[in-house]
């Protein structure tokens, strides 16, 4: 009976920890960071990434210097500041995406937006994303932004947004909630 219900609480803490490094995490302009220096290409760091609701957006940069506001599209063409939909100024950021569309940041200090310090994270309404499927089945709470996330590395969240290991994912879940359901019987 104790082992069973080891087993049980192994397998429910293995359910949490995929189910919170289900969304990847992404570092804007990776090793450079959120910066003016050196002309980073954001539009291309972008371009090269294939977001997904769930995801975790990082922004890590000096305070001192730099900030983050999420913008409309209008603010974000014309590099304005004046009235931001979000503002972040931690220097380590998280912005978790929630929605599919257009995400829309740039740095308020005067004049950076216009050097090209601005993203724009875009998850495609037409992709074929399911990643809140498994939390919702996981789980009624789900991160919410500004939540520091687990310290995941990349890399290791990455193969778990295709959609067969989600579909493994959900079977799992589905066999823990079995042996859940079994062992309260016993009881
Ligand atoms: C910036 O946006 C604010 C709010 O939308 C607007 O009132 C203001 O006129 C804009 N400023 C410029 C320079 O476009
Ligand atoms: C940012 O915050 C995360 C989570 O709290 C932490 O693991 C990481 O070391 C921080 N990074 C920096 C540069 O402070
Ligand atoms: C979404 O639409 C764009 C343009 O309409 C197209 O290029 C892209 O292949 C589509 N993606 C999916 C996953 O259907
Ligand atoms: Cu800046």
């Amino acid at each position: 009976m104790a082992l069973l219900v080891r087993t049980m609480a192994v397998l429910i803490l293995m359910a949490y920890k995929l189910q919170f490094s289900s969304g990847a995490v992404y570092k804007v302009g990776d090793s450079a960071g959120w910066t003016t220096i050196g002309n980073f290409n954001y539009k291309q760091w972008a371009a090269t990434k294939t977001f997904q609701v769930g995801d975790i957006i990082k922004f890590e940069y000096s305070p001192q210097f730099h900030n983050v506001m999420r913008v409309t599209h209008a603010m974000y063409r014309s590099c304005n500041a004046s009235a931001p939909l979000e503002a972040f100024s931690s220097g380590n950021d998280s912005y978790t995406v929630k929605t599919k569309g257009h995400h829309f940041f740039m740095c308020g200090v005067p004049g950076h937006c216009q050097a090209g310090q601005r993203v724009d994270i875009n998850v495609p309404r037409n992709s074929t994303s399911i990643a809140p499927t498994p939390s919702a089945l996981a789980s009624p709470t789900v991160p919410a932004a500004g939540t520091t996330p687990a310290p995941t590395p990349n890399t290791a969240a990455a193969p778990l947004k295709d959609f067969k290991s989600r579909f493994v994912f959900v079977g799992f879940f589905i066999t823990v909630v079995v042996v859940s359901v079994t062992v309260v019987g016993f009881a």
